[in-house]
């Protein structure tokens, strides 16, 4: 077969790379090498053709003038942006010598990874780099930015992160989009929403914010920040008392049904409407139609579980669908992820063996701490698929752990991000169109492979390659380090324990470019909770300390500050991504904080004017827009912003580094605030 590099002239199939449920299946159009157009593949079952404007727009970024193209050393003082080209040699020797120093004063462990999923390619984010931190015995990262709150929640539950298959959903009579701003970031299924709605289907949106996925619901509810497991639990209420379960649904698939229907008892539409601030008659509404409709099929977002009660709350919400018998309908059930039914074999590609003795690891939502408060301090970070200076909370104390003149700090990216500003060094990226890799969605079934599409912008390396350098540098002549991306494919996709990619391997991705898991219809019959059961009631939960029934648990009032301040991301950018791109940055417009008429008039804030936004860890300005967006008591931004444009944007300089119930999760959306008018 041809290599897609070598097409230069015409259109080439890829995947997109991003950390988004969807997994678009992309084609690159070409001119002379290089990328002119990309849109989507109208042969990939489920995003059928259709993209997003971001990644439409992506080749600006690619090809962005202020993309590095060769590594940099830093001339300047710490965070203020002044560096000097030099070669990779020269870049590979300071890293590994500054790194032998190291182990031999203070030991391998003061050396820590710091990377997430930017580059969601199996080999990019979990595969070298996973071998060499495992071989170079340094700490170890727990990657809990993301969704370890509510995957727990959700698997205490349901034994694992399986739901229902998108592709099933055009039999969907009642979406529930709870705590996901899906038009932004989950757009297919909004799409597959849509074209159910043809055939009669109903969308209910629940969230804090009446934002762009709210505003094309069917019935849009506003709730209280936090209190969502509340909601849950009087939709219960109503559901027992009024004889709206599946009985024969319950007995069969399930344990804990009858200790259940006792306990929700105490959740009255009343009380659960002072806690959520859903008016009684909205629970009553909600539940009744959560019970009479089906399939129903509740797509559960990020945004719950990013607070403090955010694992108990997915526990919660993951209980509805079997109380009404979901699970067995086509259609029916929820999704909070779908990532195990593509499991790979981890072990083959991570090398746990390597590790010759258990190290320290550290929760990289506690990455400040980690960096200012050590015993045995971190002498070394090495940052890789994240932008920690701008996602992390409480990033003011992160900042000031980069700032440390006796860290010695390397980052990899395609661009000098705020991270890169603090480095000793800094290694140019390639982006994922010139890397091979392989992808799976936490959202469809499918598997992608991903081939080199374009050659290597300037001197920039994958995350691979910049490891089997290290590696080489370092004497680590072990056969993993030796291994090229192929062989490292074919050893992720063989020996698999995973029944639903029996039929997929290297071999037949290279054929297909994707493959869908096969066998996921029989859900109910391999449940992988202790039981085999949909567990009601959790015996692993009590043992872990946690209450074995859903229950809700307020989140933690840390101060007095009036409000409750949610920053989630917003429409143009992919986390950091794109927020330094001038095309993003002009489709984005001016960031806003929302807030409340009732809270505005109190403080005096007129629409349109600038406040300013503080609480005990840090304070950001930004324009209002005052209306009925919000609930009374609650303000919201949208995006993941920093400082370095200029103006104060940098919205984790209020979240506290709190971890939530379960998982290590963070907890970006439990902070409280003040506002004035500036
Ligand atoms: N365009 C775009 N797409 C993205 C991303 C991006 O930055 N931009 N990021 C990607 C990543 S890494 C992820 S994890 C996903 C995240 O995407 P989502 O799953 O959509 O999660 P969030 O954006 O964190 O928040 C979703 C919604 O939760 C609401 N929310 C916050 N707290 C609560 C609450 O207590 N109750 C309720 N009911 N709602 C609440 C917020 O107002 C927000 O509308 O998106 C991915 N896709
Ligand atoms: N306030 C607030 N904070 C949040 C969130 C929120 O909703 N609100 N969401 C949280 C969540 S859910 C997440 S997942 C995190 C996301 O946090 P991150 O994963 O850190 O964020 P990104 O901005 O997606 O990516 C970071 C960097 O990776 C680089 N990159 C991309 N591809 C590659 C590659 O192949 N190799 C290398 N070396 N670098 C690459 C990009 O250029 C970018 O600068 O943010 C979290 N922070
Ligand atoms: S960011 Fe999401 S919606 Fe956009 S192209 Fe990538 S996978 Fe598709
Ligand atoms: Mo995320």
């Amino acid at each position: 077969m041809q290599s897609y590099i070598d097409v230069k002239n015409g259109i080439v199939p890829s995947v997109c790379s991003l950390d988004c449920p969807d997994q678009c299946g992309l084609l690159i159009h070409k001119e002379a090498g290089k990328i002119v157009k990309i849109e989507g593949d109208p042969e990939h079952p489920v995003t059928k053709g259709s993209i997003c404007n971001k990644v439409r727009h992506m080749a600006e970024r690619i090809y962005d003038q202020n993309r590095i193209t060769t590594p940099l050393k830093r001339i300047g003082e710490k965070g203020d942006g002044q560096f000097v080209p030099i070669s990779w040699e020269e870049a590979i020797t300071t890293i590994t010598n500054q790194w032998n120093k190291i182990i031999s004063e203070e030991g391998p462990e003061s050396i820590l990874p710091y990377s997430f999923y930017a580059n969601m390619g199996k080999l990019s984010s979990k595969g070298m780099d996973r071998r060499f931190f495992n071989r170079l015995g340094s700490s170890q990262l727990d990657r809990t930015i993301c969704s370890v709150a509510g995957e727990a929640g959700y698997n205490y539950t349901m034994g694992g992160r399986y739901g229902t298959d998108p592709e099933e959903m055009t039999e969907t009579k009642l979406f529930i989009f709870w705590g996901i701003n899906a038009v932004s970031t989950n757009m297919h299924q909004i799409m597959i929403a849509q074209k159910a709605k043809k055939n009669g289907a109903k969308t209910i949106v629940i969230d804090v914010h009446k934002n762009q996925t709210g505003r094309m619901a069917d019935w849009f509810i506003p709730i209280l920040p936090g209190t969502d497991g509340a909601l849950a639990l009087g939709i219960m209420h109503v559901l027992y008392k009024e004889k709206l379960v599946h009985q024969a649904f319950l007995e069969q698939y399930t344990i804990g049904h009858e200790a259940l229907s006792e306990h929700v008892k105490y959740y009255n539409p009343q009380k659960v409407s002072t806690i959520t601030g859903v008016p009684e008659e909205d629970i009553y509404k909600l539940a009744r139609m959560y019970g009479n409709i089906s399939p129903s099929m509740i797509r559960i977002g990020n945004g719950l579980q990013h607070h403090d009660n955010g694992g108990m709350i997915v526990r919660t919400i993951t209980c509805l669908p079997a109380l009404t018998g979901q699970w067995e309908l086509k259609g029916g059930g929820a999704v909070k992820s779908n990532s195990d039914y593509l499991t790979h074999n981890i072990a083959a590609l991570e090398r746990p063996e390597l590790q010759k003795k258990p190290t320290r690891k550290f929760n990289m939502n506690l990455l400040g701490q980690a960096l200012l408060k050590e015993q045995q301090p971190i002498r070394s970070l090495y940052v890789y698929n994240s932008n920690p200076a701008v996602v992390a909370p409480d990033a003011n104390k992160v900042q000031d752990g980069l700032a440390r003149e006796d860290l010695f700090t390397v980052v990899h990216d395609l661009f000098l991000t705020d991270t890169a500003l603090f480095a000793d060094i800094v290694l140019p990226a390639t982006s994922a169109f010139e890397n091979t890799d392989f992808y799976t969605s936490f959202w469809h079934h499918y598997i992608h492979l991903q081939e080199p599409v374009i050659e290597t912008y300037g001197d920039s390396k994958s995350n691979p390659d910049v490891f089997r350098l290290l590696a080489q540098a370092m004497g680590f002549d072990e056969q993993p380090f030796l291994d090229n991306d192929a062989e490292m494919i074919d050893q992720a996709l063989s020996d698999l324990s995973n029944p639903h990619l029996s039929e997929v391997s290297y071999a037949a991705l290279k054929e297909r470019r994707f493959m869908k898991a096969s066998g996921t219809g029989d859900l109910l019959n391999h449940l992988k909770t202790p039981s085999g059961k949909i567990e009601l009631y959790s015996e692993q939960m009590k043992s872990a300390g946690l209450p074995a029934l859903p229950t809700y648990i307020p989140i933690v009032q840390d101060s007095d500050y009036p409000l409750l301040y949610v920053p989630a991301t917003n429409h143009n950018f992919m986390n950091t991504i794109f927020s330094n791109n001038e095309k993003h940055i002009q489709l984005e417009k001016a960031p806003k904080l929302f807030i409340n008429r009732h809270d505005a008039e109190r403080r005096g804030i007129e629409d349109k004017s600038t406040v300013r936004i503080w609480n005990e860890r840090g304070e950001c300005i930004f324009t209002v827009s005052v209306g009925e967006q919000v609930l009374p008591g609650v303000v919201v931004s949208q995006g993941i912003l920093g400082d370095s444009s200029g103006q104060k944007h940098l919205v984790n300089a209020l979240t506290p580094d709190r971890i939530a119930d379960m998982g290590g999760g963070a907890t970006f959306f439990s902070g409280r605030v003040e506002v004035e008018s500036l």
